[in-house]
């Protein structure tokens, strides 16, 4: 019988090899996929304290969320299956003009380890993009990421286009090293976190997750 602990603590370490292997094993046990995902999405909770708490660093966090991106790999066939499928969706991309992706994929893993489902549309990505995305996949959540001055205030653009499309109460949080918690609300965004952990608070804050 798979030990969900020593998952959770695979996933914290950012041990893939283990991660993988136990889900594996939980999956041919017939554990409930949801007990399996909800293990692995504590240990992703216990790492964001950690970084908030500055006790590891973006690289530590990038390889829990590698360990639990390859581990819910295993486990997805099986959730839908089971016809589990997470309640809320956000859709996620650089802004337009900007290539930098490292911030944006991280905030993109730690929201799949929160349990949300996110759609990754990649770098240089501009409004119509986002808002066709967040039409096509139901989201109710839209994350810009900019690195650069010159490209930031390309999401003003992305909230006012989410806003016109009219997809009903879809929010808006943005990020990235020059965007502040100012800049998030001079634009009429929904938020602003400062961190891929951070991102997972206030996600969940705007979107009414207990
Ligand atoms: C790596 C890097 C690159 C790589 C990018 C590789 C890649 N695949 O991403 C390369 C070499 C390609 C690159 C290119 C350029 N870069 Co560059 N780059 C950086 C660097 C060193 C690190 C960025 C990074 O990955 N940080 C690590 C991640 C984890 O942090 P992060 O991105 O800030 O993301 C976190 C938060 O911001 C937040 N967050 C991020 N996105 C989002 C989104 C949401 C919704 C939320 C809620 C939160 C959130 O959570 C993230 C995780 O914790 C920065 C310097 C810096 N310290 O930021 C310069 C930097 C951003 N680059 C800079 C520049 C100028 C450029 C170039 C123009 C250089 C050139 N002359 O060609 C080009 C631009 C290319 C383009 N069109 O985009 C400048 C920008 C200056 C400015 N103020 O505009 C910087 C600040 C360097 C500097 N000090 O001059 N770059």
């Amino acid at each position: 019988m798979v030990d969900l602990e020593v998952l959770k603590a695979a996933v914290e370490a950012g041990d893939r090899a283990t991660a993988v292997r136990l889900t594996r094993e939980a999956v041919d046990e017939g554990l409930d996929p949801r007990t399996v995902l909800d293990a692995m999405t504590a240990a992703m909770g216990v790492i964001g304290r950690r970084f908030q708490a500055g006790e590891i660093f973006v690289p530590e966090m990038l390889i829990s969320a590698r360990a639990m991106k390859e581990a819910t790999a295993v486990l997805e066939p099986v959730l839908v299956a089971a016809g589990v499928r997470p309640e809320h969706t956000a859709v996620i991309g650089t802004i337009r003009g900007d290539l930098h992706d490292i911030g944006k994929s991280l905030v993109g893993m730690m929201w799949k380890g929160a349990g949300i489902e996110v759609v990754d549309l990649g770098t240089n990505v501009g409004a119509d993009r986002f808002v066709e995305a967040a039409r096509a996949s139901g989201a109710q959540l839209v994350g810009v990421s900019a690195l650069l001055t010159t490209t930031m205030v390309g999401m003003r653009d992305v909230v006012a286009a989410v806003r016109a499309a009219g997809l009903g109460d879809v929010k808006v949080l943005v990020g990235g090293a020059p965007v502040t918690a100012e800049y998030a609300a001079s634009i009429g965004a929904d938020g602003y976190a400062p961190d891929a952990a951070t991102a997972v608070d206030v996600a969940r804050a705007v979107l009414r997750i207990a």
